[in-house]
Order: C-alpha cells, then sequence, then structure tokens
C-alpha cells in the first residue's frame, strides 16, 4: 500500500447548502436566498444551521479521523454591496471557523464561491455581466488579504458545468434561464473570472496553491463507431473540456469554440482576457465524481434537459439530448442507479483520473464523491451499508489510479453531515453524520463515519 501520511482525508460542504443564518449578522441576500423565497420553494434559511454549530461538526471531523474540511466562504455574507463594503461580522464568522480548524488540527480547503451570487449582482445580469468578473476578483482579494495566514488551499470556483448550465440553459437553478447563447457568455464570464482570482492570489504573493473544482464526469461511447467517437468529443466539450482546458492549459478549445462561433456572437472574448486566461492557470484540480457520462450519437429531437431533481419522478426520467452533438444514454442493464438517476460506476473515477492526469499532469484532489438516499435518521445510529460500500468502490478506484502513476493528493466525502441538496430539498442525504431536521438539528454519525474514520486510522488497510 502507498505512503498516505500526508494524504488529505477529508469531506466537505458549502456555505449556502449548511450554514443558515441566512439573515443573521448583516448577511445579504444571495440570489438563492431570492429565488426560493420569491418560488416559496423548500430553502438554506437555516439548512443544518452550521453558524451555531461549526465547533461541534469540526471536532467530528477530527473525531472521525479527519484531516482537511473543505468549505466555501458566502460572498452574500462578507461583501454587502456592491461598493465592496466589508462586512466585519462575516470575515469574523469565517475566522471562528478556521481558527476552530487548526485547534482541531484540520486543513481548511476553501472554496471562494460555490453558487451563492449575492443578489445584488443578479440584478445586475449575474454572470451575463462582465463587471460581475471584476468584482469577483475584488472579493477574492479580500478574502486572500484577510485569511492567507489560515488557508492555504484555495478553489476559485466549484462547479462551474453545472451551476453555470444548470442556471441559463436548463433553467432549473436561479437565475432559470434556458437560452444558449446566455450560456456561453456566462460560461466565459466565469472562467474569465476564475483567472482573474488566481491573478489576484498570484500578484498578492500569498502561500498555499490555488485551484478549480470541477463536476468531472468522464465520458464513455456506447460501441467504437466513428460517429459514436465524435458525440463523444462534443459531449466531452459540453460536460469537462471548456472547464479543465480553460482552468489547467488556459486555452478554450478550439473546436468547441470553432462550432459555437457558427451560430452564436462571441465577439465578447477580447483578445486581452484571452492572455489573462492564457496566463493564469490554476495549480491543481479538484474533480467533483458521482457518476460518468455514457452516449451515443444524436438521432433526432430538439435539445432536451429532463433533470430528476425530487428523486420521485421514477427512475430514468431524466434525459440529455443536444442537437446535432450527442444523446446521453440514461440506462445501462449492467449498472444501478439511485432514485434521482445517478449511476454508480466507480470505474469511471479510476479511468477518468487517469485521463485527467494524463491530460494535463497536475496534481488532483477528489473534492467531492458521495451518494445521495433517503434515510430515517430518527434511530440512535442510520445503518449506511450503501454508502460504506459506495465510498469503498470509488476509494478502491482511486487507489488504482494512484499505482498507475495520478498524482492524487486528497479526497473529500461528500457530505461531512447531512445538508440543504439544492432543488432536491434536505431529504436527499449524503451525510457522514445525520442531521435531525426535525428534532433541533442534533447530529449523530452514521455507520459510514466510523468506517470512514477507521480506513483513515488504517491507511487503508481495510480496503485490501
Ligand atoms: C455537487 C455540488 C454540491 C452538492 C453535490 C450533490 O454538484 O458541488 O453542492 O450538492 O453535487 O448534488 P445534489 O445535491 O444536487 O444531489
Amino acid at each position: 500500500m502507498m505512503d498516505l501520511k500526508n494524504f488529505l482525508w477529508g469531506s466537505a460542504t458549502a456555505s449556502y447548502q449548511c450554514e443558515g443564518a441566512w439573515d443573521l449578522d448583516e448577511r445579504v441576500e444571495s440570489m438563492w436566498d431570492h429565488y426560493l423565497h420569491e418560488e416559496g420553494l423548500e430553502n438554506g434559511d437555516i439548512a443544518s444551521d452550521h453558524y451555531h454549530h461549526f465547533e461541534e461538526d469540526i471536532r467530528m471531523m477530527k473525531e472521525g479521523g479527519q484531516r482537511a474540511y473543505r468549505f466555501s466562504l458566502s460572498w452574500p455574507r462578507i461583501i454587502k454591496n456592491k461598493q465592496g463594503e466589508i462586512n466585519e461580522k462575516g470575515l469574523a464568522f469565517y475566522h471562528k471557523i478556521l481558527d476552530c480548524c487548526h485547534e482541531n488540527g484540520i486543513e481548511p480547503f476553501v472554496t471562494i464561491y460555490h453558487w451563492d451570487l449575492p443578489q445584488y449582482w443578479e440584478e445586475t445580469g449575474g454572470w451575463l455581466n462582465e463587471e460581475v468578473c471584476t468584482a469577483f476578483a475584488q472579493y477574492a482579494k479580500v478574502c486572500f488579504e484577510n485569511f492567507h495566514t489560515k488557508i492555504r488551499k484555495w478553489v476559485t470556483f466549484n462547479e462551474p458545468k453545472w451551476f453555470v448550465c444548470s442556471g441559463y440553459l436548463i433553467g432549473n437553478y436561479p437565475p432559470c434561464i434556458q437560452d444558449v447563447s446566455k450560456t456561453i457568455k456566462a460560461a466565459y464570464h466565469v472562467m474569465y473570472a476564475s483567472a482573474l482570482g488566481v491573478k489576484e492570489f498570484r500578484e498578492g504573493g500569498y502561500e498555499g496553491e490555488i485551484g478549480i473544482v470541477h463536476s468531472f464526469t468522464p465520458v464513455n461511447g456506447v460501441d467504437d463507431r466513428i460517429e459514436t467517437k465524435i458525440a463523444m468529443r462534443y459531449a466531452d466539450n459540453y460536460c469537462n473540456n471548456w472547464i479543465l482546458d480553460t482552468a489547467a492549459k488556459g486555452e478554450i478549445p478550439i473546436d468547441l469554440l470553432s462550432e459555437l462561433s457558427k451560430q452564436y456572437d462571441i465577439s465578447y472574448m477580447k483578445p486581452e482576457q484571452l492572455k489573462i486566461i492564457k496566463e493564469n492557470t490554476v495549480d491543481f484540480l479538484g474533480l467533483n465524481y458521482y457518476s460518468r457520462t455514457l452516449v451515443k450519437p444524436y438521432t433526432s429531437g430538439e435539445t432536451t434537459f429532463v433533470v430528476n431533481n425530487s428523486g420521485k419522478a421514477g427512475k430514468g426520467s431524466s434525459k440529455v439530448i443536444v442537437k446535432h452533438w450527442f444523446e446521453q444514454v440514461m440506462h445501462d442493464p449492467n449498472s444501478t442507479y439511485t432514485e434521482w438517476d445517478t449511476e454508480i460506476y466507480p470505474k469511471g473515477l479510476k479511468d477518468g483520473l487517469l485521463e485527467v492526469h494524463q491530460k494535463y499532469g497536475l496534481p488532483i484532489y477528489i473534492t467531492e464523491n458521495g451518494i445521495g438516499m433517503y434515510e430515517d435518521v430518527t434511530v440512535p445510529q442510520v445503518d449506511d451499508e450503501y454508502r460504506i460500500s459506495f465510498m469503498r468502490d470509488h476509494i478502491k478506484a482511486m487507489f488504482e489510479a494512484m499505482e498507475q502513476g495520478a498524482n492524487i493528493k486528497g479526497y473529500f466525502a461528500w457530505s461531512s453531515f447531512d445538508l440543504y441538496s439544492w432543488k432536491n430539498g434536505c431529504e436527499k442525504r449524503y451525510g457522514l453524520v445525520a442531521v435531525d431536521f426535525d428534532h433541533d438539528r442534533i447530529r449523530k454519525p452514521k455507520k459510514s463515519y466510523t468506517w470512514y474514520r477507521d480506513m483513515i486510522n488504517s491507511n487503508a488497510e481495510n480496503l485490501k
């Protein structure tokens, strides 16, 4: 077994999904608060109430053998308005979290943006407005300046693909737009903003490293036909390359740009911005792995996205067709799927890690991996054998990739404890620790928490 002494075993959360305290201590509204309140949907007003439970939560990480905590900073908690006024109370909250991490020997691994854009920026056009890129860089600088002595691992953005496509193409996340041209613009602005964040980090000369986190899904084809290979390239550009190539190599895939420029005006991509993208690539890649994407060539029909956000829509109800590009195959008879149509496919993690290693040669962290399930948390201990088997199979797949040379430096379970799962609400649970949302949000370790602790403490001996 390889030397795992410095390997970062940890778990992850995100500000909006766990903090709660949405209007406390001068935090302002985020686009998610605004949208969920307007629509009367289940929201994260209280969520796991991490704001008031963080000491207990971080202590449990330590007792669970974990060495790192991946969490995000909330822009609307830190910056009050478009003028960039700083909320000292927001900074103080994160100082408390960071101090608590260090007191417990937990390394903080910090995401600057995990989807909670301040509503005051959304009202100016959000990611369609170039000004927001500069605002992001200023906000990132405030974070670096204030926290650089306590954070060595930074992430600019969590999952550009997921929040851009959900917000501007599929329309199931705020700002709920369905428009290809706007999707391209938002995507470009986010990647440009990420490079501006890296630039601030480099210019400030702060210690540590900075990366980006991607919702990684390796693309497989149904067969070896050339048509399938072309469909795979389209799918890979759509799912992965516009984030990974751009962040790691400083280049937006040229075949993608060429294809898009036939139908859409992309003249807002200015040479001086492309230069900033080229010159400010990341130090590492964070990959969130939930599943692969199996594709076949496009046959017919309009571009379609059906997302199973309820878990009750019935297995197999999801659908992805990108007209003239590819179709996603949502059912492989040899695989098992969750109620939310996520295929359980550990081999994809090994294949994907090797692919990313070969393409980019950068250090990799698995920044999220986990399984969402309905669970009864009123029992003394949730017996989540399925989560243990999911994690065991994926960690084994990660080791196989490491044995073949991939430079993987950490693994973060999603999630540290149960939290709010965006449009899926709180009943889709991912935590190693159960949170009883109906009874004072009491915390109870699940069986997987103990399994993970023993696995880490035994240096993964129990995986053999
Ligand atoms: C990733 C996000 C997380 C988290 C997770 C599980 O896309 O970074 O914020 O929510 O996926 O997804 P979901 O909650 O939609 O099931």
